[in-house]
């Protein structure tokens, strides 16, 4: 996956509207519960290539193609190579202004009720940049790229290994079967009850902010249905409109390392 930097229009000032960071930031100072649903676009200043922009390539292949159990079953070399790339160049990218002013928000939205939480995230991210950034309260959709799991015995350990060895085997003996990586891939189960919780958070915000997602992978982008469903307010934080921008109560055009820090 090339950067997806290569001939970027230069960077144009961003000129935040005033009137409208007010208003945000008065909406979250009200707010009881926020939920967050990310995507790849909040890790774009992080220097991580978004799935479906220019840098959605890796090897003249979309990641559609290579992170799928077919494709694992097909070739696991080529797959854990795919992998080992992506944890290599992660290995030297950390969270940027946005996670880090989500991981902030969550602090100053400690609910009054400490026990619903303030503020959830929900990413469909895999980088862990929102870990990483401190988030505590996170339910990672989609699982996470330093996590491994055996296709034998199914234990899921942390693996940080960079580069990893391919193949990776496990080293619970007598299992010694393949490790995968401990991720969903296109045409799996998301994991057990994570949707489920995912929906409940969802149901329960007073406000969604939908921050750098396409909003085309299913089940994940029906959940600003939920939070609509359950009378949240929903704003859109994404350069590009998307095809859920229409349904927001306020789809705002802008970098998330650009706006975020300015309303929290
Ligand atoms: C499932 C792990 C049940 C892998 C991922 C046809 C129609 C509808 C649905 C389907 C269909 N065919 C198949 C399906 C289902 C499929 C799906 O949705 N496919 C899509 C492609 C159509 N979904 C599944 O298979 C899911 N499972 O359905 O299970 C089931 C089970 C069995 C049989 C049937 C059904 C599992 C989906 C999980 C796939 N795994 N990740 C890996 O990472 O290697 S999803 C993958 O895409 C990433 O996690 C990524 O996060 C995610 C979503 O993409 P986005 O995050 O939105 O990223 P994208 O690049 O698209 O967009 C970036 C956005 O950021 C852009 O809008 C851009 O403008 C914006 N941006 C850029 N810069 C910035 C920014 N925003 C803010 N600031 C910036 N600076
Ligand atoms: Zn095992």
């Amino acid at each position: 996956m090339q950067g997806d930097t290569e001939g970027a229009v230069p960077e144009q000032a961003f000129i935040p509207d005033r009137v409208l960071i007010e208003d945000l930031q008065v909406r979250l100072a009200r707010a009881r519960k926020v939920a967050v649903l990310s995507g790849a676009g909040i890790s774009a200043e992080s220097g991580v290539p978004t799935f479906r922009g220019s840098g959605g390539l890796w090897q003249g292949r979309r990641a559609e193609e290579l992170a799928t159990p077919e494709a694992f079953n097909r070739d696991p070399k080529l797959v854990w190579e795919f992998y080992d790339y992506r944890r290599r160049a992660l290995s030297e990218l950390s969270p940027n202004p946005a996670h880090i002013a989500l991981a902030g928000l969550a602090e100053k939205l400690i609910d009054r009720d400490a026990k619903e939480g303030g503020l959830t995230i929900i990413t469909q991210n895999v980088d862990g940049l929102h870990r990483s950034a401190g988030s505590k309260a996170l339910l990672e959709l989609h699982g996470n790229i330093w996590r491994v799991r055996c296709t034998g015995c199914g234990a899921v350990t942390e693996n940080r290994d960079v580069p990893i060895e391919i193949l990776p085997y496990c080293r619970l003996s007598p299992c010694k079967e393949l490790l995968r990586p401990d991720i969903v891939w296109f045409g799996e189960m998301l994991p057990e009850g994570i949707f489920e919780e995912a929906c409940r958070v969802a149901a329960a915000a007073d406000i969604m902010l939908i921050i750098g997602t396409s909003g085309v992978v299913q089940p994940a982008a029906s959940l600003a249905g939920y939070a609509r469903a359950g009378g949240a307010y929903l704003i859109e934080i994404n350069p590009e409109k998307t095809p859920l921008s229409e349904s927001m109560d306020q789809s705002i055009t802008a970098k998330a390392a650009q706006l975020l820090p300015l309303i929290i």
